[in-house]
């Protein structure tokens, strides 16, 4: 299966994150693509498509902030990370502020989402490597591509950042699959955890279908999305499923979840499917709490393999970096039969 990947997103590499009350290193490592590149193999490196697809998705003031607020961090004197620390809660209005810090406040949801010097170049080149594996299938019209993207993207919405994500990749290869003529897109999130950001963008829809296996947001992150009810809006209404599942969640209920969504899936019948695919619903993932063992994956990927159409598969989270090779291939393998 073709592979895409880009060194630069390597370069991203943010120190520590807030965890259990204490700075802990920071747990989305540029380790994670490296075990997994050297699992895949062959990877080829992506084209520039410019910045035109990521402002199809994302606010264009919002990609400006991406790129600049770290230079005006340093230029403020400040050392290390740039992390929020100040978050808009209800009725609050949005500012163009000054400070740094409330134009951080003004663009995340979390305190786990630094940005460094490189996040910018890293996260460019991230949805750069989603839009050329996305090529491979509707340009090059081959069955199944995969985008090696690091860091995540499933958390990213419009205008905010969060859960490690700055750029929405699984969403920006949507947008760019509209714009090439196909007509229904469908994504299937398999991360671990809520894709609140592709919800977000997505929610009043009705040519992206938006379904998410995940844990209850009762128990995990991020808390304020992802619950069974929350289905859509307006011409969007319909156009979202989630399954929501307890902690201890082992093969047997989740593939029984999966099933469901591939055929809400199949009878959305979209031109192109995207899978938001996360490793962290592995029994040993460090921040998870899911029970797969590395002989489920292929499994899952053959139940989603029954969908006849293209696939285009997005890396998203995972973080038992010794595994994570092991778990990445045996479900391409499965997808792609
Ligand atoms: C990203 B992805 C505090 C907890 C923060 C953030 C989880 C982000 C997961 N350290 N947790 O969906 O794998
Ligand atoms: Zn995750």
């Amino acid at each position: 299966m073709r592979t895409v990947f880009d060194p630069r997103q390597l370069t991203h590499a943010p120190e520590n994150e807030l965890h259990n009350g204490a700075l802990t290193p920071y747990f989305e490592s540029p380790a994670r693509a490296e075990a997994i590149l050297s699992a895949v193999g062959e990877t080829e490196p992506p084209v520039d498509h410019g910045r035109a697809p990521i402002e199809a998705v994302h606010d264009a003031r919002y990609v400006a902030f991406l790129e600049r607020v770290y230079g005006e961090w340093r230029a403020d004197g400040r050392k290390g990370d740039a992390i929020p620390y100040v978050f808009p809660t209800r009725g609050q209005r949005p500012n163009d502020f000054k400070a740094v810090d409330g134009q951080l406040a003004n663009y995340s949801f979390d305190a786990a989402t630094p940005i460094v010097a490189e996040t910018w170049e890293a996260a460019y080149w991230n949805a750069q490597t989603a839009l050329t594996a996305l090529d491979g299938v509707m340009k090059s019209g081959e069955a199944s591509a995969f985008a090696l993207c690091r860091p995540p993207g499933h958390h990213a919405g419009r205008d905010y950042m969060g859960g490690y994500c700055y750029l929405n990749n699984a969403a920006i290869a949507a947008e760019a699959a509209r714009s090439q003529g196909a007509e229904r897109v469908a994504i299937l999130d398999v991360d671990y955890h809520h894709g609140n950001g592709t919800q977000d963008i997505f929610y009043d829809r009705s040519d992206v279908f938006f379904a998410s296996i995940h844990a209850n947001p009762a128990t995990d992150f991020p808390y304020f999305w992802g619950r069974a009810d929350e289905r859509g809006e307006g011409a969007g209404e319909g156009a979202t499923l989630n399954r929501p599942l307890p902690h201890g969640t082992a093969a047997d209920g989740y593939l029984e979840a999966l099933d469901d969504a591939v055929s809400l899936v199949d009878a959305f019948a979209p031109d192109l499917v995207i899978v938001s695919f996360g490793a962290d619903t592995y029994e040993h993932d460090p921040i998870s709490f899911f029970k797969l063992t590395v002989d489920d994956y292929a499994a899952l990927g053959e139940r989603i393999a029954k969908l006849s159409q293209p696939k285009l598969v997005v890396m998203e989270g995972g973080y038992a970096v010794d595994a994570l090779g092991e778990i990445t291939t045996r479900f391409l393998e499965g997808l792609s039969g």
